[in-house]
């Protein structure tokens, strides 16, 4: 059922593509052409991991693992039980991903708002093609990849990790982190204060803006504000996600040997000389 504001906001318009062909809505979702598109690449894709499960060796949900082509295939299509299904898995994922997100640009422009919400979302995307598609063309072989399965891609990261000896060397990695971490942090201070302010006493009346601000200005001396710290969460968390993909890109294209030694350049810097040695 539509709840009583909902039908103003469903207006025609705003599509990318296909007019008004596919401007409409099943149930409570927007179709659209993207709509479709994407249904299509998710139920092909979800069809081939099925699949791809049933010809493997295992229906245990944590065992099941759809590896890329080995190596030696380099960039050529590979046979379907031999990478092929990770290779058209992949190509209906990033359709999929991609749709998802041209679907978003036509809602935000259906209600008028901004990009924002694809936008951000397509840095999520961008991490997911820098691990699968630039990284292995970087790299010359669809093999470096990682497989889809629950412990396989967790025993990549590990090996791939390895790789490079110690994985918490590498420079973005650590940023990344970082910004994940601040993240998180962000948002329990956000999500805090709000609740504080809106769950009031027994008989009390509910707190707002300028009660959130004066918390913050007692207690560390600055408030970033109500609209502020939604810019700051968003900041946070898309510099998370292009340090990520930033991480990885770097890690073999750019440097080939461990990270701990890319830090070199630190310890060779003439400064430590000054101590007379
Ligand atoms: Mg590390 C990567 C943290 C230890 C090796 N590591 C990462 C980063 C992140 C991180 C910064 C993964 C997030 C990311 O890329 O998001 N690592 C991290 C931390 C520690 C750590 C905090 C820690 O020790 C405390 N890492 C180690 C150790 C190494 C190591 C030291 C192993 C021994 N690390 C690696 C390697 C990698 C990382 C190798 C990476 O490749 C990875 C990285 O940077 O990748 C870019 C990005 C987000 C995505 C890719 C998700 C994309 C989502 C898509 C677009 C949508 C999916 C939709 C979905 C299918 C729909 C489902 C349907 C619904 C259920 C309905
Ligand atoms: C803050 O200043 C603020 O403005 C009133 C919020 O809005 C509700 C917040 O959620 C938070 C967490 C802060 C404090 C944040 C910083 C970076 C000082």
């Amino acid at each position: 059922a539509m709840l009583s504001f909902e039908r103003k906001y469903r207006v025609r318009g705003g599509t990318l593509l296909g007019g008004d062909l596919f401007d409409f809505w099943v149930g409570p979702f927007y179709v659209g052409f993207f709509g479709v598109v994407g249904g299509f690449f998710t139920l092909l894709g979800t069809a081939l991991i099925i699949w791809g499960a049933a010809i493997g060796p295992t229906w245990n949900i944590w065992e099941i693992n759809i590896a890329p082509p080995n190596l030696s295939y380099g960039l050529a299509f590979a046979p379907l039980a031999h990478g092929g299904l990770w290779q058209i898995i992949t190509i209906c994922a990033v359709g999929s991903f991609g749709s998802w997100a041209l679907r978003e640009v036509e809602i935000s422009r259906k209600l008028g708002i901004g990009l924002h919400v694809p936008a951000a979302f397509s840095v999520a995307i961008f991490a997911y093609v820098s691990l699968e598609v630039i990284r292995p063309l970087l790299m010359g072989a669809w093999g470096v990849g990682f497989p889809y399965g629950i412990m396989s891609h967790l025993d990549w990261a590990s090996n791939t990790g390895y790789n490079y000896i110690n994985f918490e060397y590498n420079p973005m990695h650590m940023v990344a982190v970082t910004l994940f971490f601040t993240t998180t942090f962000a948002l329990a201070l956000h999500g805090s204060l709000v609740l504080g302010a809106v769950n009031p006493a027994k008989g009390e009346t509910a707190k707002f803006t300028e009660h959130e601000d004066t918390f913050f200005r007692d207690f560390i001396g600055y408030s970033i504000g109500t609209l502020g710290i939604h810019r700051l969460g968003l900041f946070l968390a898309l510099g998370a996600g292009f340090a990520s993909a930033a991480c990885i890109l770097i890690s073999g294209p750019f440097w080939t040997q461990g990270w701990p030694s890319w830090w070199s350049w630190w310890l060779n810097l003439p400064i430590w000389q000054f101590g007379g040695h």
